[in-house]
């Protein structure tokens, strides 16, 4: 990575990382629910889990985009450190955030993609945000 500012060359080395590190969370992950299961069912209620298209706030805000035809853009931005959201079926939107850090890296393989996450809503000034998500899917 010395001296190459390259964006796409950038990209593509987050990428690696973040594939290599997703597949090790996603491991841990299934170990982890098998062994909480029953816990997690109890604990992950209707009213703190929010299902819908991981869309990258920089682009949905600015000018709707959402969907299929821009999952390439979406991975882009949600890769580079954009603000990533969740938008229900309801037109509902959140900012999705883990616990005090950001789940970009998480996320970014469903760019475009509809997940449910567990987590603390809340809501100030009219904006809603997912908080201490837990990727469910
Ligand atoms: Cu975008």
């Amino acid at each position: 990575m010395t001296g190459s500012r390259n964006p796409v060359v950038v990209f593509q080395y987050h990428m690696k990382t973040i594939t290599s590190s997703l597949l090790k969370i996603l491991a841990l992950l299934v170990v982890t629910v098998g062994l909480l299961a029953p816990r997690v069912s109890m604990a992950a209620d209707q009213a703190s889990a929010v299902t819908g298209e991981v869309v990258d706030l920089m682009c949905y805000l600015d000018h709707g985009a959402k969907g299929a035809k821009h999952a390439g853009c979406c991975a882009k931005c949600i890769g580079s450190g954009g603000p990533v959201g969740i938008l229900t079926a309801d037109n509902e939107l959140y900012l999705v955030i883990g616990s005090h850090k950001p789940m970009n890296e998480e996320l970014v393989a469903f760019a475009a993609k509809t997940v449910t996450v567990s987590g603390k809503l809340v809501e100030r000034n009219g904006m809603k945000m997912v908080e201490n998500a837990v990727l469910q899917k």
